[in-house]
């Protein structure tokens, strides 16, 4: 008696839950480390949160008000 034991592995792709489509280095696109109002542009809806995840008012998203979206 053959007994054929299968395993059938789901793969399970890390869920990115980031808010937006491109991530923070691809919309830093002169890679100063902030995001400017001129790069969230091309980010419709980041640009439309801009100025409230722009925490410290200083006009750029760091990293870090980048990832509080
Ligand atoms: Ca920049
Ligand atoms: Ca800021």
């Amino acid at each position: 008696m053959k007994r054929l034991t299968s395993t059938l592995a789901l793969i399970t792709l890390a869920a990115s839950s980031a808010a937006f489509a491109a991530d923070f280095s691809t919309l830093d696109a002169d890679g100063n480390g902030a995001i400017s109002k001129q790069e969230a542009a091309v980010d419709a809806e980041l640009s439309k949160h801009f100025d409230k995840l722009d925490t410290d008012g200083n006009g750029e998203l760091s990293k870090e008000e980048f990832e509080q979206a």
